[in-house]
């Protein structure tokens, strides 16, 4: 680790009167969480349809006997704990520096962690609820189940409570990302390979408060193609790296 720039970004970071995170699956591989992207992803296992057709709405519609048997053998990992880059947050969060953590994660180990605004873009493996009733079912109402999981009250198909390859993002949420982007003096990016859209387009709303001074600092393994606006670019594991800014 360049010992030097983690020392002036330290610095700046505990000046900031507005930092804000914006993070993917990277955060997750040290937890044993597998991203899309990184070299060990999803997305170099050899399946025969691909993660984006397994993991939208219109898989869920026409053959959800495949979308949950897919979904629970890869998205649920009740094992996960939080790693140093999760807790490395919290923490900045609790002496005040940090305003918010803007995730595309859906695995919930921020809020594990400590974290208390998170911002859920994609939503969360730990909320699901009944296509036809709309009612919210158990936590577990997946795991637990083999096949397509059944409301207890209607029979309808439960799903979970994410956002799926062809659906829209929650606008709330949406949102108060924008506005905490927006807001940002410090924009500091971690293991996101920066892009799945609209998620990683909030990343130029910051863009066009450069001019205010806000700093944006990018921490993956793989290039981004925000890259070339930030003022640090640094390629060593989230993990390690978080908990050296505090
Ligand atoms: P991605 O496209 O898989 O990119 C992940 C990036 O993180 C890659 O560029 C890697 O090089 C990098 N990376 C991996 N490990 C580390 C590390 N330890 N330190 C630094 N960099 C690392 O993932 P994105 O989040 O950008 O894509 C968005 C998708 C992935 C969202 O829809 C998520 O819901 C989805 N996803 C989430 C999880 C989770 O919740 N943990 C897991 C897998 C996929």
């Amino acid at each position: 680790m360049n010992e030097t720039l983690i020392r002036t970004l330290r610095e700046k970071l505990a000046q900031s009167e507005h930092a804000v995170f914006f993070g993917g699956a990277g955060m997750s591989t040290a937890s044993g969480i597998p991203d899309f992207r990184g070299s060990a992803g999803l997305y170099t296992e050899s399946e025969e349809e691909s993660p984006e057709y397994l993991l939208s709405d219109s898989c869920l519609l026409r053959e959800p006997a495949r979308f949950f048997d897919y979904y629970r053998r890869n998205m649920l990992h009740p094992e996960a704990r939080p790693n140093p880059a999760h807790y490395a947050l919290a923490e900045l969060e609790k002496r005040g520096i940090l305003k918010a953590v803007v995730t595309q994660n859906i695995d919930g180990l921020h809020q594990m962690a400590g974290s208390r605004r998170v911002l859920e873009l994609h939503g969360s493996t730990a909320r699901n609820y009944c296509m036809k009733c709309g009612s919210p079912a158990e936590r577990d109402a997946i795991s637990s189940t083999s096949g397509i999981p059944r409301c207890e009250t209607c029979g309808g198909t439960i799903r979970p409570d994410v956002v799926l390859y062809g659906e829209f993002l929650p606008a709330d949420v949406f949102t108060a990302a924008r506005e905490e982007i927006e807001q940002a003096d410090f924009l500091l990016v971690g293991g996101s390979s920066l892009t799945v859209n609209p998620a990683a387009s909030l990343i130029t709303r910051m863009g066009r408060r450069r001019g205010g001074g806000c700093s944006l600092v990018i921490v993956n393994f793989d290039e981004t193609p925000y890259d070339e606006y930030a003022d640090a670019v640094i390629r060593e594991s989230v993990a390690e790296v978080l908990p050296a800014l505090l």
